[in-house]
């Protein structure tokens, strides 16, 4: 059983540019956006640009150069997010995986989400 990406579902659109998005941050390899209904004062959702599935999908089969730019754009939204651990409060990662992650959109992401006391399953 193979990891099998859905071109249709809406963050590959947010990346095709044909729907909107409130972009916080992006590099070659991935976008930072914010989400369309936060749960938190700061709910940033962080995404590859490459067609993975899910974090598993992500973390087994992408190259490691774009595992670096995603990375390394999380690190680029907390500090402008002012939530990293070197400036203010922290913050919460988190990413929903299938049915059982109970994930909604198809395209890997996480989320970030700050700027209050985020309790454990907010999500
Ligand atoms: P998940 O359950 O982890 O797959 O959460 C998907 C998130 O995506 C959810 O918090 C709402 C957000 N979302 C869904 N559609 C859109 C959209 O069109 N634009 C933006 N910015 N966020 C979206």
């Amino acid at each position: 059983m193979g990891y099998d990406y859905d071109d249709s579902n809406i963050f590959a659109k947010i990346l095709r540019g044909e729907i909107p998005n409130d972009t916080v941050a992006e590099n070659e390899h991935a976008l930072a956006f914010r989400d369309i209904s936060p749960k938190a004062p700061t709910h940033v959702l962080v995404i590859p640009k490459g067609r993975y599935v899910s974090f598993d999908d992500f973390a087994a089969n992408a190259p490691p150069e774009e595992i670096t730019g995603f990375m390394r754009l999380c690190a680029e939204v907390v500090r402008a997010e002012g939530v990293s651990l070197d400036q203010g409060n922290g913050f919460r990662a988190i990413t929903n995986a299938g049915n059982d992650g109970v994930q909604e959109v198809p395209h890997f992401h996480l989320h970030i989400l700050g700027g209050r006391v985020i309790g454990p399953m907010l999500l």
